[in-house]
């Protein structure tokens, strides 16, 4: 079984996202890098520099590293960290996601396009307009819409956003205040642009309130994942500084959402960051730790475990 087992034990990998193409797993995480670096709340310990595609024939099986997607050096708008990436498949072309800093060093989401699922990838000259922050996840709804959903507060930037602008004195929403959301924007046909302004992503708790600013435990930080079961919305993210996985549901793509519970709960490492993914009828939940690396926070390692709904379509919460 390999079921929390190490998957890719070759090297340090982070921030799984994974897909059904073909019949396979495809996972594309972050690639950490085997290097020294200090940990600060930046995450500038997250200096990444190219991405791998790995194919998994079922759960039972090793993944096989199909090679790199691409380098750092061959995204001309890019300075530095490739972040949590995600994938979408439509019409038979692959479209990977990506957040990287640009030359200013403002984080924006970058597409490369391929005709297989493991590449060889070509990227796109320039980042998706109207981008920002970090942890793209194109969501695939049934009636052919394409959604990106994206944003990381702290070292992410999304919390110097208002209204998609920036501004260098905004803050993480403290107090009672309503907490800041990912965002959300349809994509256009060409899987390239933004259809429209990106929107926020409101969680709101069970008596139909904002999750507030100060609640930490159950705020949104970081990594959304979006998918659809029993034709529910599913918006799942992290809540970083206190390291759960929360998931929470809606009738509506754009939300609001309201809060379910926690997914997972902390890993050893400071990052959290998961996807959930059916696979021949089961639900899989790959997520990433520390434990190799003895709590290294940029020295990760994916791993995956099953996923079970109750009846009523909550989630019950896995404990690493
Ligand atoms: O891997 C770098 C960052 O750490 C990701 O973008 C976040 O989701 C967190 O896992």
């Amino acid at each position: 079984m390999l079921e929390k087992k190490l998957l890719i034990p070759e090297t340090f990998s982070a921030d799984p996202s994974v897909h059904v193409f073909n019949g396979k797993l495809y996972i594309y995480p972050s690639h950490d890098r085997d290097v020294e670096l200090e940990s600060n709340d930046n995450g500038d310990q997250y200096m990444m520099e190219d991405y791998h595609v790995y194919e998994m024939q079922d759960t039972e099986t090793m993944p096989k590293d199909c090679g790199m997607i691409f380098h750092l050096k061959d995204v001309p708008w890019a300075k530095e960290q490739l972040w949590a990436p995600d994938c979408a498949e439509k019409d038979g072309k692959y479209y990977f996601y990506f957040p990287a800093r640009d030359k200013q060093g403002f984080f924006r989401i970058g597409v490369a396009v391929s005709d297989n699922p493991s590449g060889p990838f070509k990227v796109e000259p320039e980042p998706i307009k109207g981008s920002y922050s970090i942890d793209p996840c194109c969501f695939a709804d049934d009636d052919g819409n394409y959604y990106l959903t994206f944003g990381g507060i702290w070292g992410g930037q999304l919390d110097k956003y208002r209204d998609n602008v920036y501004n260098e004195a905004h803050k993480e929403p403290a107090g009672s205040i309503p907490a800041l959301g990912g965002r959300i924007a349809k994509l256009k046909p060409n899987m390239k642009e933004f259809a429209e302004t990106p929107r926020e992503v409101v969680i709101l708790d069970k008596s139909g309130k904002p999750i507030e600013g100060g609640d930490h435990d159950r705020r949104y930080f970081e990594a959304p994942c979006q998918f659809k079961r029993n034709g529910k919305y599913y918006f799942t993210y992290s809540t970083g500084d206190t390291h759960n996985i929360c998931w929470a549901t809606s009738d509506n793509v754009y939300g609001p959402y309201t809060y379910g519970g926690i997914l997972l709960k902390p890993v050893i490492g400071w990052t959290n960051h998961h996807y959930c993914v059916e696979f021949k009828g089961k639900w899989y939940l790959f997520y990433h730790d520390c434990e190799r690396s003895k709590g290294v926070n940029h020295h990760r390692d994916v791993k995956f475990c099953s996923l079970h709904f109750n009846d009523d379509g909550s989630i019950q919460t896995v404990t690493p």
